[in-house]
């Protein structure tokens, strides 16, 4: 584990990581895309959980396992345990980017509504609580007179993350989907280009992309269709068991101690069937 705490170094990180983000060698506007050699090991919303990444990172265990990649989103905007305790949250997203600096070919980072709502000041109220101020607070009870810096350089890197990921087996990856109902207006070339900022403002099909809810089998099996897709991967819809499916779609959940995540190997396909029997519970790693 890195120190966190020491502003300049969490400047450094972040703004590396965001560098390496843009220019991601497997990145072509918005996506990403992996080949058939390797592994991918998807995750769900992490909201500041920093026991499962230290999990995640013991199985991923990059520093012997090179063909590895792993595909992180929404880090941010942890669900206090009493109302009086801090958004750390900053702490996982500062330990990610320094996980990304030192793996920039085996670490990927997606875009997400929370980092979307935080980079564009636009509040989300949780019981009452404004998530957003919480995370500045946050920042500022880690980094003191240096939060302004280090919420800038936070800033830099949540504009750098690209929208979704792909597989040569067919497996599609992303922090949500776009409502059924807005299909229609969705814009796929999206994915072809660097957002832009109206891409990223409500209407918009990359805020769509992130926000979006309310996925019914049919309109997932649609979607497939269209984009040549086997299988969604995407977080997003809070699940307490950890998963859940909805025909192509499986939706992970990996920010409490029921999370999960999921490993696929490129060189195969997969059935639906057979993604879901891979899914790992993070209580199984030591
Ligand atoms: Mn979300």
């Amino acid at each position: 584990m890195i120190d966190v705490t020491v502003a300049e170094a969490a400047c450094g990180h972040l703004h590396e990581a965001a560098q390496l983000s843009r220019d991601d060698p497997n990145r072509t506007g918005a996506l990403l895309t992996f080949g058939s050699a390797g592994q991918v090991v998807m995750t769900g919303d992490m909201h500041g959980h920093l026991g499962n990444f230290k999990k995640l990172q013991r199985f991923c265990a990059l520093e012997r396992s090179p063909g590895r990649s792993v595909i992180l989103h929404e880090l941010i905007h942890q669900e206090p345990e009493a109302s009086d305790q801090p958004d750390l949250s900053i702490d996982l997203l500062v330990q990610v980017a320094a996980w990304k600096c030192q793996f920039p070919d085996n670490v990927f980072l997606l875009q997400s509504n929370h980092e979307l709502a935080q980079l564009r000041g636009q509040e989300i109220t949780k019981g009452g609580r404004s998530v957003l101020r919480d995370f500045e607070q946050g920042v500022a009870l880690r980094y003191e007179a240096q939060a302004e810096t280090v919420l800038a350089a936070v800033y830099e890197y949540f504009a750098s993350l690209p929208l979704a990921a792909r597989t040569a087996n067919g497996v599609f990856m992303s922090h949500s989907l776009p409502d059924p109902l807005a299909f229609d207006v969705f814009d796929e070339a999206v994915f072809e280009r660097e957002p832009t900022a109206d891409d990223l403002a409500p209407g918009g099909s990359a805020y769509s992309l992130v926000w979006g809810r309310f996925h019914s089998a049919d309109a997932v099996e649609y979607l497939a269709q269209r984009w040549g897709v086997e299988a969604f991967l995407i977080g997003h819809t809070p699940q307490e068991d950890g998963y859940a499916r909805v025909g192509r779609l499986l939706i992970l959940a990996s920010d409490h101690a029921h999370g999960v995540f999921l490993p696929i190997d490129l060189s195969r396909k997969y059935t639906v069937d057979e993604l879901e029997r891979n899914i790992r519970k993070f209580v199984s790693v030591e």
